[in-house]
């Protein structure tokens, strides 16, 4: 399969010179099963870096120049993809950096795993094995382990182990399939292009592993990360998380929840005020509530897997109430237990943590996983199938 090694480059000179003759001299021998290509995205660097490329260009006949202007990295990369993509017919594509922090030899383990079937392998900092410099300041450090760490709690909760380093720079991606499905519109032109396109190569469901990188510091020159970035990817995961369906479907699960919190106590005192005592009166609000609890999500919440046939209708009904019996039981074990332990006066706190932190997730995971079947569950498959 052909392999384009993507270097974006601004004011470069002194990196790619030496980068271009490790890459075709030390490295590439050694990878016998694909053909590595090189393609410098410049964005006509003042330094001249360009020429650099263009006088390699008449040593090696698999390396290639994209010149542009400069938007930031994630257009130029953006722009290298498509290039590689259509121009070159790259099976796969490395994004690589030109100033000697990423090893070079680290793209021949990028390579090794793409050659098991994978579609993306992340250059990771945070697996066994893999670091970042001693010598950075506190600052990057800090902004390097709990940016990761954040944005890999925002977006892929609860799966946050799938992806250890969100923000490497030094990854492999299977073109076809995988990054030709990239929606290249909706990413920023900022550095912050790297957790976007996680984002979505992950939501694709692709093939991903990674594989321990030492990142190392700077050879020659400057960063050019603008502090900017960070604020801008902090601003983009939370948008990211908002407009997912995901977030959308639990944030109309809270909204019906609510509402039907609301029937149960109007209810409840609309029965007592008629001269019902307070059990049944309870009993026949909070029936009421699942009623209307049912009827919203299956209309609103669920709607892309609403229950219409009478028939289904009723059998998914009892399933529901058969639900709620065990939030009940969930919720008086939970404030019984923890009034014997703690006192009585800790009631309404147990409540809150009860519904907050037990009921509200138990809920959610019934109604997506036996209820209306939204996603698809390992642990409980079997079980899956067999409720109707
Ligand atoms: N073409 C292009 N390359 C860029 C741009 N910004 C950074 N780069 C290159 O991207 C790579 C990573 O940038 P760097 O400044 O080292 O970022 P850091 O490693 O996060 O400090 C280097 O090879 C840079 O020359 C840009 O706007 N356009
Ligand atoms: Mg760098």
């Amino acid at each position: 399969m052909k392999i384009v090694v993507i270097i974006p480059t601004y004011n470069e000179r002194e990196n790619i010179e030496r980068m271009i003759e490790v890459l075709e001299k030390e490295i590439f021998p050694k990878i016998k099963k694909n053909q590595m290509f090189i393609l410098v995205v410049d964005d006509r660097s003042p330094d001249g870096t360009a020429d650099i490329v263009r006088e390699k260009m008449k040593k090696y006949d698999n390396l290639e120049l994209s010149l542009g202007k400069k938007e930031g990295l994630g257009a130029a990369y953006m722009r290298g993809m498509k290039y590689a993509m259509e121009k070159m017919k790259a099976g796969a594509v490395i994004e690589f950096d030109a100033d000697f922090q990423h090893d070079p030899n680290h793209i021949i383990d990028l390579v090794k795993k793409f050659d098991q079937d994978y579609d993306h392998v992340i250059g990771s900092r945070f697996v066994k094995g893999g670091s970042i410099p001693k010598e950075w300041s506190f600052y990057r450090k800090f902004l390097t382990i709990y940016g990761g760490l954040f944005i890999r709690s925002v977006l892929f909760f609860p799966k946050i182990n799938k992806v250890k380093d969100p923000t490497t720079g030094l990854k492999l991606t299977r073109t076809k399939g995988i990054l030709d499905k990239v929606d290249f519109s909706k990413i920023s032109k900022g550095f912050c292009y790297k957790t976007e396109i996680l984002y979505q190569i992950v939501n694709m469901g692709a093939k991903i592993t990674e594989v321990p990188i030492h990142f190392r510091v700077r050879a020659k020159g400057e960063t050019k990360m603008p502090f900017s970035n960070v604020i801008e990817t902090f601003l983009m995961v939370i948008l990211l998380r908002l407009k997912d369906p995901k977030t959308i479907q639990f944030l109309k699960f809270a909204v019906v929840g609510f509402i039907g919190y609301i029937v149960n106590a109007v209810g409840l005192e609309v029965f007592y005020r008629a001269g019902l005592s307070p059990g049944p009166a309870t009993a026949i609000a909070t029936e009421l509530a699942i009623i209307n609890n049912f009827i919203l999500n299956n209309i609103w919440t669920f709607a892309e897997k609403k229950i219409v046939s009478w028939r289904r209708i009723p059998y998914k009904f009892v399933e529901f109430n058969l639900t709620s019996m065990g939030a009940l039981i969930i919720q008086t074990i939970t404030v019984w237990i923890g009034t014997a332990l703690f006192g009585d006066q800790w009631r309404q706190i147990l409540l809150i943590f009860a519904v907050g932190f037990l009921v509200l997730p138990y809920n959610f995971f019934m109604y997506t996983t036996f209820i209306w079947k939204t996603r698809k569950s390992r642990l409980f498959g079997w079980l899956q199938k067999r409720v109707g």
